[in-house]
């Protein structure tokens, strides 16, 4: 690794000139912004078909990718824990620190559970195009929320595993938490969702809250565009 590399160039996307929708960029934007890492960002507009250019950069077309001391890497995951093991800080331990791999293997594991059990509902129940739909895919969320990722929060403190700074659990699920606790005050789900989860699963309630506040966070998140492009894709989709 170089001493001193050159700022990572970060493409993320957009449909649209300027604005930034896409989670995945969002969380990178948190890993850059908790490291404190300077970078310069280009927005590709995912409206229309990608440039040659950019499917040289990233052949699969999709966002975000980031140029970091001449290496691209795609895959946000994967450019997020990049950057926690290139800059080493609060967020992730090494592996070969006292308790560091188990703390790692913690974090993935709360990360893992999270998205598999529980995060693809929360999208299926905002673009589904029952009214009924929407509710049996909230269901599932929370009723995932309660029984795989609560137990998982026992000793946030507000934030992973006792700690009062984010850490890689947070910083890879933070785009998704932002998007739970502020879309249903749009109506884009039913406002429901978070009185259950704040009865059913306080411990979760509790550290999203900490999460969505957080300004690394909410630093690029702009709540107008995402619930704007939220509603045109959801009228899109039940007109189809
Ligand atoms: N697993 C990928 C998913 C990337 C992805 O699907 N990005 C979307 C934006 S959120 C995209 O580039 N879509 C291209 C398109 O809509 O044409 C990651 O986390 O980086």
């Amino acid at each position: 690794m170089c001493e001193n590399p050159p700022p990572p160039c970060l493409e993320s996307g957009e449909k649209g000139a300027d604005k930034r929708i896409s989670p995945g960029a969002h969380r990178v934007h948190i890993s850059l912004a908790e490291l404190g890492l300077p970078f310069e960002e280009e927005i590709i507009d995912l409206s229309t078909p990608r440039t040659p250019e950019y499917l040289k950069v990233n052949p699969r077309g999709l966002v975000p990718s980031i140029e970091y001391n001449g290496e691209i890497l795609t895959e946000s995951a994967i450019i997020s824990n990049f950057l926690a093991d290139a800059h080493p800080s609060h967020l992730l331990p090494a592996s070969n620190a006292p308790g560091g791999a188990l703390l790692r293997a913690k974090i993935a594991f709360f990360v893992d559970t999270f998205i598999s059990k529980a995060n693809s509902n929360f999208y299926k129940a905002q673009f589904a195009k029952t009214d009924g739909e929407v509710e049996g895919f909230v269901k599932e969320y929370v009723d995932a929320i309660v029984k795989e990722v609560e137990p998982l929060l026992v000793n946030a403190t507000p934030f992973f595993n006792g700690s009062d700074k984010l850490t890689q659990a947070e910083v890879l699920t933070g785009s998704f938490i932002v998007r739970l606790f502020t879309l249903p005050n749009h109506g884009i789900l039913p406002a429901h969702i978070l009185t259950d989860i704040s009865a059913k699963a306080p411990n979760f309630y509790k550290w999203g809250q900490a999460v969505s506040k957080h300004p690394s966070v909410t630093g690029i998140y702009n709540e107008e565009e995402i619930v704007a492009s939220a509603k045109e894709r959801l009228a899109k989709l039940r007109a189809a």
